[in-house]
């Protein structure tokens, strides 16, 4: 069982205005969703490109995972995320081979998803998303 496309780059962002039309003008297209995800402390904006999503990411409160990013690293990319067809059996697969994840049970994620995330310590530096499409 492999990993199919990559889903989407998350790009995290200071101000989620002056990254939309920075991006805007870059892909020549719109964003397709806008959408707060309340548990994460985040606003995301999605654009299409090819067969990849980029998102960006701007953090809606000061404990958000992406303002803490931004506190320590800057505006950049901060996570690559990887469409499964089976979240869960993945998890397992790749737990068994040691790699760290922050939750293991999967949660609700933007763009109707079912996400986890594997520590950027597993991965050379990289934060490392899995998403299923959600079916219902
Ligand atoms: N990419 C690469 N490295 C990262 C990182 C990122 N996105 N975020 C943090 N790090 C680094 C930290 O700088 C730290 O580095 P050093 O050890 O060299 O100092 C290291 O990872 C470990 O940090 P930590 O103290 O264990 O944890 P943090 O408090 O920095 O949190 C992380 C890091 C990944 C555990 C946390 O951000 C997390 O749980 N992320 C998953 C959820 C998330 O990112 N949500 C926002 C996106 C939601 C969405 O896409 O909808």
């Amino acid at each position: 069982m492999n990993f199919g496309k990559i889903e989407h780059i998350g790009i995290a962002v200071k101000n989620l205005e002056e990254a939309k039309e920075r991006y805007t003008q870059l892909l020549g297209v719109s964003p397709y969703k806008q959408e707060e995800v309340e548990r994460e402390g985040v606003i995301t904006l999605f654009y299409l490109v090819g067969e990849t999503k980029i998102e960006l990411l701007a953090a809606t409160r000061l404990d958000s995972a992406i303002a803490k990013f931004i506190e320590k690293k800057g505006e950049g990319i901060h996570h690559i995320a990887y469409q499964v067809e089976n979240i869960r059996e993945m998890i397992q697969t790749l737990k068994l081979q040691g790699f760290e994840f922050i939750y293991d049970e999967p949660k609700e994620g933007a763009d109707n998803k079912w996400i986890t995330f594997i520590h950027p310590k597993s991965c050379n530096g990289v934060l490392t998303e899995l998403c299923q499409e959600k079916t219902s």
